[in-house]
């Protein structure tokens, strides 16, 4: 059965409004689920560990007489790493290797040793960086449990510093994930425990007695998870709450139409929610995609899921060149941006919305989300126009530094005074007054 995928024409005289109708998603925020989370989180928040113990034994179906018993200890991790297939373990410690150093690189790109400066009066100004002191990362379990993501996460805080990485993860029906826990050991997680929904993000956000307060909780997870973790920031903080995942192919009709089709799918068979967007000046090259669309999908596993991802939510756009094109990407804002092009520089220029861009037609985003080495957990549903992708940054905070000289105090003091009385804040003028000689 083919893939029947919406095509658009931006000569077309509705053409923007069929755009924003491709794009349209509503954020499931159930207000049923966001109550049941509130629930569990107030339960969890009162009674600690025995809450989270039934709600693991009800929602997972593994019931455990303490918490302890939840927790999986170093040497099964390592245990989990060493008995891996020799090429899965090989390709797993390449890729971990390979996200450390282009997270190392992030950490010295992105000055994190702050700065310091002194003024002509011997002022002193600057900024200091901490890593956070405790990150809980959160992973789904089930369909969605990815051994990559636990890179993603974990690698950046361990290379910004954090003090202790706890990670937790549902486990329904008792049920590990091998890699998942192999790729704990290999980011250098500290602690892991099976839980998982709202009740792991309670434990994490106010602390049990065995499982620690954590500072900021990162990670994926449904839509119980995600109106957890809305609950919770500003107790912690919070990464971002992703949507579905997404794909904007900008390709000028010279690449292997079957190399397109597949990165369409590979997107689309995350979820079928998941966005696959193609958009090209050639009109005949869209027909050969979707040529290709259509040979390749009987042959895939996961047919169903990306025939509805793409029929729902995918579209062809033909544009009039590439220069629209990048346009079209601007207003997109997507997730994840292939420029699949020769020279593919003179386009990434006029880039500036994406989550992350991969360059020329050997640049899978597939490579990307597994071992490029850069980030895979990206700003979804547009936010590329004001988030990045997660990194070393996430997991640092900065404290502003001020040590006013004497000197300082009489010429900046005037100014704070002055200041203050215009505020009507008397005690503030006045402290800074009684510094001045
Ligand atoms: N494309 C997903 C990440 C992922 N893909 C994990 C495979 N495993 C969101 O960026
Ligand atoms: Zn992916």
């Amino acid at each position: 059965m083919p893939a029947d995928i919406r095509k658009l024409d931006s000569t077309d005289a509705g053409f923007r409004e069929q755009l924003r109708a491709v794009l349209a998603f509503e954020a499931n925020e159930d207000e049923a689920i966001d109550r049941a989370a509130a629930d569990i989180l107030a339960d969890v928040k009162a009674r600690g560990d025995a809450a989270v113990l039934e709600y693991t034994a009800r929602f997972d179906n593994v019931s455990a007489g303490s918490m302890s018993e939840l927790e999986i200890r170093q040497d099964a991790l390592h245990a989990a790493l060493a008995n891996l297939p020799e090429a899965r373990r090989a390709a797993l410690s390449v890729a971990a290797d390979r996200v450390r150093a282009y997270h190392e690189r992030q950490k010295e790109e992105c000055g994190s040793d702050g700065f310091l400066y002194t003024e002509d009066d011997g002022t002193v100004l600057g900024q200091k960086v901490t890593p956070l002191d405790r990150v809980g990362i959160y992973v789904p379990g089930g369909k969605a449990a990815y051994p990559s993501s636990v890179l993603m996460n974990a690698i950046p805080a361990k290379v910004a510093g954090v003090g202790e990485i706890i990670m937790v993860v549902p486990t329904p029906g008792g049920v590990q994930n091998e890699l998942v826990l192999a790729a704990a050991a290999l980011a250098g997680v500290d602690r892991v425990f099976t839980i998982g929904g709202a009740q792991a993000v309670g434990a994490l956000a106010h602390g049990t007695d065995i499982i620690p307060q954590v500072d900021k909780i990162v990670g994926p997870g449904n839509a119980y998870v995600a109106a957890a973790k809305r609950r919770v920031f500003g107790i912690v903080g919070i990464d971002m709450i992703a949507g579905p995942s997404e794909i904007l192919v900008l390709c000028d009709g010279t690449t292997d139409p079957d190399w397109v089709a597949m990165d369409l799918f590979s997107q689309a068979e995350h979820d079928e929610l998941a966005q696959s967007i193609l958009v090209c000046p050639d009109a005949d090259y869209l027909a050969r995609v979707q040529e290709s669309v259509d040979r390749l999908l009987e042959t895939m596993p996961r047919q169903d899921t990306i025939r509805t991802s793409l029929q729902n939510r995918g579209a062809m756009v033909r544009v009039r060149d590439m220069n629209e094109a990048c346009e079209i990407a601007n207003f997109i804002a997507p997730e994840h941006l292939e420029i699949s092009a020769e020279n593919p520089l003179q386009w990434a220029h006029r880039i500036r919305h994406a989550g992350a861009m991969f360059l020329g037609r050997f640049s899978s985003e597939s490579i990307g989300d597994y071992c490029a080495g850069p980030n895979h957990v990206l700003p979804t549903s547009r936010t590329a126009r004001f988030s990045s992708p997660l990194g070393v940054y996430d997991f640092q905070k900065r404290s502003s530094v001020i040590e006013v000289s004497e000197a300082g105090a009489q010429t900046l003091g005037r100014i704070a005074a002055e200041l203050a009385y215009g505020e009507g804040l008397q005690a503030h003028a006045r402290s800074a007054e009684l510094r001045i000689k």
